[in-house]
């Protein structure tokens, strides 16, 4: 029964209408980094930080899941084997899409996180500095959103899939941010068999056994009807 690991970036959901960070036209190319994601960018200013991930709430609640998101999901379901998605997005397309083994190792639009006393709660769609924690009733709210030089969430089981699995896929990341960017080699160690899904090679290519280049959409529809299939 083989595992199937599958790591997700931006690239998967491009097509359902949500802009990647490092295509010309992306979220880079209109926010500096250390502006917004970053915890120094949300002490000098809250608000921007605030202000940028209620507008990605917003585009996330009025786009869909695309034919990548539903074949992972029906992978999960028919598959022998156990599948496990770790996604880098903080979008919710993965569990609209049917996904349920999923970890959010970047954190989610879809929680708030207190900066004082690290209560979590479900995030409004719009968040305001002067939100008071329903724990603490400081206004300190953030989303609960790993950003640089946070350490990313549930990392000893990350590692633990990755040591066991038999494929260990990654679909649209470009390879930039560790420790994602270091999972292949991981699963490398372990005896995987690597597939990077891409349209073009990431900058970590070179450490995939294969590559499938072209639209997520059309290319994980195609790799899951193949494994299903056999
Ligand atoms: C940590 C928040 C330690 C959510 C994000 C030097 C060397 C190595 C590492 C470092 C270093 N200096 C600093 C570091 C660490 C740093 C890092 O990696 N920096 C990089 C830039 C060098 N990493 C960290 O800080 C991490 N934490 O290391 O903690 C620690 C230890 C102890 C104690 C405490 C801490 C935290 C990293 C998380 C940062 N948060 N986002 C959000 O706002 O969304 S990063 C953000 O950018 C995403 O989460 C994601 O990870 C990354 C974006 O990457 P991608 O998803 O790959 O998106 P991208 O646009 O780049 O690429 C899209 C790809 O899709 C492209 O390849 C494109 O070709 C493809 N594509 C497009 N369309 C399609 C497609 N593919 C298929 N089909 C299509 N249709």
């Amino acid at each position: 029964m083989t595992k199937i690991v599958i790591l997700t970036g931006a690239g998967i959901s491009a097509e359902s209408g949500i802009e990647t960070f490092r295509a010309e036209d992306g979220l880079w190319a209109k926010h500096r980094v250390e502006d917004v994601v970053t915890p120094e960018g949300y002490q000098r200013d809250p608000k921007r930080v605030l202000d940028f991930y209620n507008e990605r709430r917003a585009q996330a609640a009025s786009v869909e899941p695309n034919a990548a998101h539903f074949a992972l999901a029906r992978l999960e379901a028919e598959h022998d084997g156990e599948v496990v998605v770790i996604t880098q997005n903080v979008d919710d397309l993965h569990e609209r899409g049917g996904t349920q083994a999923l970890y959010h190792m970047h954190g989610a639009l879809s929680g708030a996180l207190c900066a004082v006393c690290h209560h979590r709660w479900p995030a409004p769609m719009q968040m305001a500095i002067e939100d008071p924690c329903p724990s603490c009733e400081t206004p300190a709210t953030r989303p609960d959103i790993v950003w640089f030089g946070e350490m990313p969430y549930e990392m000893d089981t990350l590692f633990d899939h990755l040591t066991q699995a038999d494929i260990f896929v990654a679909i649209g990341t470009s390879g930039n941010v560790y420790p994602a960017a270091g999972f292949v080699a991981e699963a490398r160690k372990a005896g995987a068999h690597t597939i990077e899904f891409n349209l073009e090679k990431s900058a970590v290519g070179n450490q995939f056994a294969e590559h499938r280049i072209g639209p997520a959409s059309q290319t994980v529809t195609d790799w899951v009807n193949s494994i299903l299939a056999t």
